[in-house]
């Protein structure tokens, strides 16, 4: 099983970032793991760009994005508060970089959108982290569900559960309308779980229905803005039905992203928590699949990482993402590279969620334009 996975090409690519905290560190480890060089870091003050370029170890803090954007990167990662996504990302285009822009994207669907057009029109290469692709046994549940391995596509039972906001005193930039925008539980984790549902059942969710619950109406003495929690009622193109919970106040549950597809044949589940394993359902008996190089379809060993019984995760599946963006930066051409388009279908189905959900009603996804 390949396990050294090298690209041409991408030990002559520069990094900058947009801000410095959590997500930063994740995208900095990634460049760093995976050959790049990083030049500069930009934070929402010069102090904090200097503390971020410490603890992150990267050669310069610049004094401002704009600065930044005027220096010599050619990838600059935005890991930035949700709001500033937009506007720091059509900057990074017009000054001709390519972009790795934290979810959601946009706030709203038509910005995105104006996003994904601009980045096409300027050429450059424009990703959305929507990380979870690449676990390898993501790519094997994929493969086997467009093998047609596990037959018509009936229901789904998906979940993306934390529990960092459970208590009242819980506090995020996310809660807030100026910071975070109209949806926190959705546009933050929800989006990646609708991501990974389209991209492995390999079909679009086309109507749905929502109902969304904000538990404390303030916290850290600020109006919450938006919902902790939301169940969705879904119907695929093919019209499988299904259902999505997602809440960030579920006690006990860190990262609990889980897809379980029903088909005809068989059933397939991917747990985040339990990434190197893969559970097939079937009516005679049921099999546990690991990473082990035996069960892979042509194609998954490119997303192992690591030599196989040398367990996998997070980072793992972040670095072969970032790995993935400077490959096609530096002209290859990807399969499954999370894109701006991407980016414009999460904010598409957040539109419609949070419309749903406000008129008690189903919607056409398709319609949300
Ligand atoms: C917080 O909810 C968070 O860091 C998300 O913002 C990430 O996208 C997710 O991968 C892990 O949880």
């Amino acid at each position: 099983m390949t396990t050294d996975v090298t690209h041409t090409g991408i030990g002559t690519i520069r990094a900058g970032f947009l801000g410095g905290g959590f997500m930063a560190r994740v995208h900095s480890r990634a460049a760093r793991a995976v050959g790049a060089t990083m030049t500069a870091v930009a934070s929402s003050s010069p102090e904090r760009a200097e503390r971020a370029a410490e603890e992150l170890g990267i050669a310069e803090a610049a004094e401002s994005a704009s600065a930044l954007l005027s220096g010599d990167s050619d990838v600059v990662h935005i890991c930035t508060p949700n709001a500033t996504h937009a506007p720091l990302a059509m900057q990074a285009i017009s000054a001709g970089k390519h972009v790795i822009c934290e979810k959601p994207l946009a706030t709203t669907h038509a910005d995105a959108r104006t996003l994904a057009e601009a980045a096409e029109e300027a050429g450059v290469i424009a990703a959305v982290p929507f990380v979870y692709r690449y676990h390898p046994m993501v790519r094997e549940a994929r493969a086997r569900v467009a093998a047609g391995e596990i037959g018509a596509l009936l229901t789904v039972d998906c979940g993306y559960l934390q529990d960092w906001m459970l208590l009242p005193e819980d506090d995020d930039w996310r809660a807030t309308s100026a910071d975070g925008g109209p949806s926190r539980a959705f546009a933050d984790i929800g989006s990646h779980l609708c991501d990974l549902l389209e991209f492995v059942a390999g079909e679009r969710i086309a109507r749905l229905t929502a109902r969304t619950r904000r538990v404390y109406d303030t916290r850290g003495g600020h109006e919450v803005a938006n919902e902790d929690a939301v169940a969705i009622l879904v119907e695929l193109d093919s019209g499988a039905i299904g259902t999505l919970l997602i809440s960030q106040m579920a006690a006990g549950r860190k990262n609990a992203l889980t897809l379980e597809l029903h088909g005809a044949q068989a059933s397939i589940r991917f747990d985040q928590e339990r990434p190197e394993e893969l559970w097939i359902g079937g009516r005679a008996s049921n099999q546990q699949l690991f990473r082990d190089g035996q069960t892979a379809h042509p194609g998954v060993e490119r997303f192992s990482r690591v030599p196989v019984g040398h367990a996998q995760g997070y980072q793992d599946a972040f670095n072969g993402f970032v790995a993935d963006v400077y490959a096609t930066v530096a002209g290859e051409r990807i399969d499954g590279l999370p894109v701006f388009a991407d980016g414009v279908r999460a904010a598409q189905l957040t539109e419609a969620v949070l419309e749903a959900a406000a008129g008690e009603r189903w919607i056409d996804v398709a319609e949300q334009s």
